[in-house]
C-alpha cells in the first residue's frame, strides 16, 4: 500500500497513533468522518500483533480519500509514531492538523469545538481542567496520578496550562510545521509535554477548551509503572535540554 498519497480538498487532518486497538478502530474513525466531511484520518500503526494495521487498510479502502494509514517498521512508541503522524501531517495542504487517542478517550464530538476554536490562536487543547471540563471512568488512583503528572509537567517546564498532558489537540499546520522536524527526547508519551513546550518556546498561542475524558471501554492501556518512569525522566530531560538552550 502507497503510505505516502495526497489529503485532497480536507480542512484537517487527524492522527491517531494504534498500538493493539482493533476493538476501537473502526468505531473511532467511523465517529471522526461523521462529524465533518472536511475532516480526513492518519492512522499511524506500529505493526500492532492483534491486526489493527491489517484493519486500517481496510477503512483506507472502504473510505477512500477520507482515511490513510502509516504503517511504522521501526521501533515502537507512542512518541515516535506521533512525530512520524505529524510529519505526514505537515506534509498535506491541511489548515490544521489534530490529535487523538484511538480508545475513544477522546470522544470525536468534541472535534468541531477544538477547530472552531483553533481561529486565530496556534494550538488549541482539549482540557480535562478548566471548567465544563470532566473525566468519566476513573477511580481515585487515576484521578491522582493525571493531576501529579500535571502539577509535575506544569512545575518542571515552568508552564501554566491547566492540561499540560492532554493528547487531544488541534494545531494550526503551519505552527506545527514550525516545530516538529526537529530532533526529539520522546520516544513514549512525554511527546505529549514536548511538542507543547517546543510550540510555547517559539512563542506560539494557545487556548483550552473543555473536553470530556472516558475511560477507555475496549483494549487494553499501554501505560505501566516503567512506562510513567520513563516518562518521568524524559520530562526531567526535556526540561534540563531547555535550560541549555
Ligand atoms: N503507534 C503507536 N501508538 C501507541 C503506542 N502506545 C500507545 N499508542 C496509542 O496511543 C494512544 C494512547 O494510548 P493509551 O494506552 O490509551 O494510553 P493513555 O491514553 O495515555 O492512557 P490510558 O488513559 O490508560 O488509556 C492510543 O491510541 C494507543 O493505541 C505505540 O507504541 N505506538
Ligand atoms: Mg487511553
Amino acid at each position: 500500500m502507497n503510505e505516502f498519497p495526497c489529503v485532497v480538498g480536507k480542512q484537517a487532518l487527524v492522527v491517531l497513533p494504534t498500538y493493539n486497538e482493533k476493538e476501537n478502530l473502526n468505531a473511532v474513525v467511523t465517529q471522526i468522518l461523521e462529524q465533518s466531511d472536511q475532516i480526513a484520518v492518519l492512522v499511524v500503526d506500529d505493526q500492532s500483533p492483534d491486526g489493527t494495521g491489517t484493519l486500517a487498510d481496510h477503512l483506507v479502502l472502504s473510505h477512500p480519500g477520507d482515511v490513510f494509514v502509516l504503517h511504522r517498521k521501526t521501533q515502537r512508541g507512542r512518541g515516535l509514531a506521533g512525530v512520524d503522524g505529524f510529519r505526514w501531517a505537515c506534509r498535506q495542504d491541511v489548515s490544521f492538523v489534530l490529535e487523538m487517542d484511538a480508545d475513544l478517550s477522546h470522544p470525536p464530538e468534541f472535534l468541531n469545538r477544538l477547530l472552531e476554536a483553533a481561529s486565530g490562536v496556534d494550538m488549541v487543547i482539549g482540557s480535562r481542567y478548566i471548567k465544563g471540563g470532566k473525566v468519566v471512568g476513573w477511580g481515585l488512583r487515576r484521578h491522582i496520578q493525571s493531576r501529579v503528572a500535571n502539577a509535575l509537567t506544569r512545575l518542571m517546564l515552568g508552564i501554566r496550562v491547566h492540561d499540560a498532558t492532554s493528547g487531544y489537540r488541534c494545531f494550526q499546520r503551519a505552527a506545527l510545521n514550525g516545530v516538529i522536524w526537529g530532533e526529539y527526547l520522546s520516544e513514549g508519551p512525554s511527546i505529549v509535554e514536548e511538542i507543547l513546550i517546543r510550540l510555547l518556546d517559539q512563542g506560539c498561542t494557545f487556548r483550552e477548551i473543555p473536553i470530556t475524558f472516558v475511560e477507555r471501554q475496549k483494549g487494553k492501556s499501554k501505560v505501566s509503572l516503567p512506562l510513567i518512569v520513563r516518562w518521568i525522566k524524559t520530562l526531567w530531560k526535556i526540561a534540563r535540554s531547555r535550560k541549555r538552550l
